[in-house]
């Protein structure tokens, strides 16, 4: 079993990503579950599996505390909580995919990192590629993603999400019909959730960790 976490900063797509790869793990043969990490998460996208909203509450804990400070709390517990974490890996899917709140400066912390550590066998770092104006921004995310790897022990690769081949004719980007993507030869892989496109080489890049 592969235990798939999803980071990024917020409306990344990491929701959208989670729902529509999950979809496309099932297609490929493999059973695959969500897991909401999401403490805060208002509206659920997908029917999830396992809801962090059961154990732990962001609203409540934001009256009192800023909601970073807040999320890192509820990653430090969660690390220590054995129950949680016995949820997670006692599941049958050959892939549980974890959509978690917050980016990758907050898991470089000490308690989400040891989240990540104990939750996660892989771990996919979602960006919007459409905010990035230019490649440098995409290697920032990949040192980020390296960064991840760093503290936390588990691999962890960026995702640029939202892409739409530059190499597409203006029409097509206009319109957003779905291009090939190509192979990502900088080490940032890219997707586009709303699309379905790039989970062919997104699917690859898992099951070599399966
Ligand atoms: N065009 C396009 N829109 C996308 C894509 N992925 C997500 N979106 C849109 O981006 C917005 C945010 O998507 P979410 O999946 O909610 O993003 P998130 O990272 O889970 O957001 P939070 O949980 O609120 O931090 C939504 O309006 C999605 O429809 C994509 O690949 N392409
Ligand atoms: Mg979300």
């Amino acid at each position: 079993m592969l235990r798939l976490a999803v980071i990024g900063s917020e409306n990344s797509g990491k929701s959208t990503l989670t729902f529509a790869f999950g979809n496309y793990v099932r297609k490929q043969g493999l059973s695959c579950e969500l897991g909401n990490f999401d403490a805060g998460c208002k509206r659920a996208k997908y029917k999830a599996t396992f809801d962090i909203r059961h154990h732990h509450a962001l609203s409540k804990r934001t009256r009192e505390e800023h909601v970073e400070v807040a999320l890192k709390k509820i990653y430090t517990e969660l690390a220590d909580d054995d129950s949680v974490r016995r949820e997670i890996t006692d599941k049958k899917a050959s892939i549980v995919i974890l959509d978690c709140r917050g980016g990758a400066e907050l898991f470089l912390s000490n308690g989400p990192a040891r989240f990540l550590k104990r939750y996660a066998d892989a771990v996919l770092l979602v960006f919007d590629s459409t905010e990035c104006a230019t490649e440098s921004e995409y290697a920032l995310h990949e040192g980020l993603a390296k960064l991840v790897s760093k503290a936390t022990g588990v691999k962890c690769t960026a995702v640029a999400n939202k892409y739409v081949s530059r190499d597409a004719p203006t029409q097509t980007r206009l319109l957003s019909i779905p291009t090939p993507i190509k192979h990502a030869e900088d080490g940032v892989l890219r997707a586009n959730a709303v699309e379905g496109t790039g989970f062919r080489e997104l699917f690859k890049h898992v099951a070599r960790m399966l």
